[in-house]
Formats: structure tokens, sequence, C-alpha cells
């Protein structure tokens, strides 16, 4: 009797047991932001990649005077600040030095962030008289900012901008209405051209992600230590073609189609204010 007892106590706790089996575990997600680059070592442990040297966040420093925006690095503030190269091609071949060399340097104070661009460029194109035309295939820096560091698509938004500077300094990007607009009251500009050189020295307002055209001042951002952006700089050469030939900046893009960062801000460098 004892053991049928045993058996039957057995055989229904099996059956209970068969019946409240533990889910399934689920393992915790971690929000990552799929598109923003990490801060990177340029060398990782055996069996990650490495990501490019290019992708290693970077610290510019706060000039404590305002440099003179005159088209020239001539101001001991600029001292501070060390040149990074755009050698990393989007578009096209690698440009020889005489066709294309560029290189730039930042600092930034709480108003804005200051760009010093040296370019040279064999030839100098400007073939489109409407600015809003193929801005792209005219000579032009491209500047692209991402306030906030959120990555992500800013085609038709201005979760980032990516303003093209033309020859005849006006600064152009896409509006919410997937028009090109004229962005230039962002800039305070200066320039000096020579031949086969430019060097540009720009402020640069910075704007949230919040922007919009009807009240700009709503959403211009106070710079302040510590701050991430998002940026990466990079030029359009165009010297005697219907496109541009060649575009060339200063990010390694991991991508197939490398021309994305007028899509995507997750291609661009991270960059911390210090
Ligand atoms: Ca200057
Ligand atoms: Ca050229
Ligand atoms: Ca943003
Ligand atoms: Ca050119």
């Amino acid at each position: 009797m004892m053991n049928r007892l045993l058996f039957l106590t057995v055989f229904i706790l099996g059956l209970w047991s068969c019946k409240t089996k533990a889910p399934a575990v689920v393992k915790d997600t971690v929000e990552v932001t799929p598109t923003a680059p990490t801060s990177a070592p340029t060398t990782a442990p055996t069996g990650i990649p490495a990501l490019h040297e290019t992708h290693a966040t970077r610290t510019i420093k706060k000039a404590l005077e305002q440099p003179a925006l005159d088209g020239a690095g001539t101001e001991k503030v600029w001292e501070l600040a060390e040149w990074r190269n755009m050698d990393q091609v989007m578009l096209g071949e690698t440009p020889s030095s005489e066709d294309f060399q560029g290189r730039y340097k930042m600092l930034w104070d709480e108003d804005m962030i200051y760009i010093l661009a040296e370019i040279q460029d064999d030839k100098f194109m400007d073939q489109h008289e409407d600015g809003l035309y193929k801005y792209w295939d005219d000579d032009c820096l491209e500047i692209f900012i991402d306030e906030d560091y959120s990555g992500g698509n800013h085609q038709y938004n201005h979760t980032a901008f990516a303003y093209h500077l033309s020859m005849d300094d006006k600064a152009v990007d896409l509006g919410l209405d997937e028009k090109p607009h004229y962005y230039t009251d962002h800039f305070e500009i200066s320039k000096k051209k020579e031949r086969n050189s430019i060097v540009w020295e720009l402020g640069l307002k910075v704007y949230g992600d919040r922007y919009y055209n009807e009240d700009k001042e709503a959403s211009r951002v106070k710079l302040s230590e510590g701050k991430r952006i998002g940026f990466m700089l990079a030029y359009c050469d165009n010297d005697n073609s219907d496109e541009r030939e060649n575009f060339v900046g200063d990010m390694y893009i991991d991508r197939e189609d490398k021309n994305i960062g007028w899509i995507d801000a997750g291609v661009f460098g991270q960059v911390i204010l210090r």
C-alpha cells in the first residue's frame, strides 16, 4: 500500500512539473543607437574588429578669445587647435595632391563652433548660377553637424545638418519640404581665395533637433564644456565635369555607399567640447 501511495505521489509530482516548466529565458536587451559610432579604440581585443582611426572620439578646445573671422588663422587662439586631414574618399578616385588637399581645425565658445579649413584645389568651379540647383556638383565645402550626436536619418528633417557652402558664400541644405533652402545665416563666413587655394574661417551657429526656420533662436544652442556633437567636414571637388569628380572628407565611412552623410548622421565623427 505504501509503495502504491509513493508511486502515485511521484507520478502526480511528475505531471505537475511538466505543466509548470519555467518560461524561456529572455535576455535583457541593451538599447543601442545603431547608426551612431561608439567611442572608438583604434586597437581592439582579438575578435572585435577595430574601428577606423578617424572614428576615435576627439576633443576640441574652447576659444578664450573669438578668432577674428577674416579668412586667416593667424590669431594666437588657433594655435590651441589641431589640424585634421581631409583624406577619406567618399566618391571618385583618390585625388592627387594637386587635384585636392584639405585639412581643418576647430574651436568653440558659447556662441559658435569655429572652423578653419585650408583647401587646395587646382581649379575652382561654380557652373550653376542657381545656387539651389545641383549645388553638390559645384566646388563646395560640406559641413555636417549633429548638435546632440543623435545620429539617424536627417535627410528631410533638422536632427542634423549637411550644409553645402558654395563658392559664392551661400549655405544650402534640404528642408522639411524635401527641397533645398539657404541657411546662410547659420554662419559667419570669411574666406581668402587665391588661385589654387581657399582658406575658410567660419563661425557656425548650432541648432538643436527641434529647429524650424520660423523661429531659429528657439532651438539655438548655447555651447558648454563636455557637450558631445556629431561632426564631419568634406569637400566636393569638380574641375571639368557635369558631376563632381571627387568627394573627400575626414571620416572613414564603413558603408558600401560612402556618400551617405547627407542622409544619415550616424557616420559623423564624435567631438567633445573641452
Ligand atoms: Ca582669423
Ligand atoms: Ca580639383
Ligand atoms: Ca541631432
Ligand atoms: Ca575644383
